[in-house]
């Protein structure tokens, strides 16, 4: 398998509403393994570093302000392909286009509230991973599931 490897983050209104078992479930059940996970309050000059891209929106100011204004479990998981199928059990940015069936589509309503990031692709990946986490938080292990997820 061409195993790949994505930054996904419950945001602080995901873990206040007691979402992070039925969004970590979605991930674990699909077939994705877990390589690291911690529960941070982010630095509002970290969340700029994670939102960088985003530095000339007029949203940026106030979405920094939320993803620092409590903890936000970060993870990594690994898998085939999971960079944008994650994404795409994540569903659309804006909730109220996210397709039902998805963890947005399910469990959000609006765009500031949409509970989960994840990473949109490879070099954002790493990036992202590399901020968040340093080398030795990532757990390699051998999964017995591999060999029935995979064949
Ligand atoms: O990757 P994703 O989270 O789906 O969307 P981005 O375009 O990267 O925006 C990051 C974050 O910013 C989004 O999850 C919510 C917020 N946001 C917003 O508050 N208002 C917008 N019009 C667009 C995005
Ligand atoms: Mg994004």
């Amino acid at each position: 398998a061409e195993m790949e490897r994505t930054f996904i983050a419950i945001k602080p209104d995901g873990v206040q509403r007691g979402l992070i078992a039925e969004i970590i479930s979605r991930f674990e059940r699909k077939g994705y393994k877990l390589m690291a996970i911690k529960l941070v309050v982010p630095t509002k000059e970290f969340a700029q570093k994670h939102y960088h891209d985003l530095k000339e929106r007029p949203f940026f100011d106030g979405l920094c302000d939320f993803l620092s204004s409590g903890p936000v479990l970060a993870m990594v998981w690994e898998g085939e392909g999971v960079i944008k199928y994650g994404r795409k059990l994540i569903g659309a940015t804006d909730p109220q286009k996210s397709e039902p069936g998805t963890i947005r589509g399910d469990l959000a309503v609006v765009v500031g509230r949409n509970i989960i990031h994840g990473s949109d692709g490879p070099e954002t990946a790493k990036d992202e991973i590399a901020l968040w986490f340093e080398p030795s938080e990532l757990v390699s292990y051998t999964s017995n599931a591999e060999k029935w997820i995979y064949g």
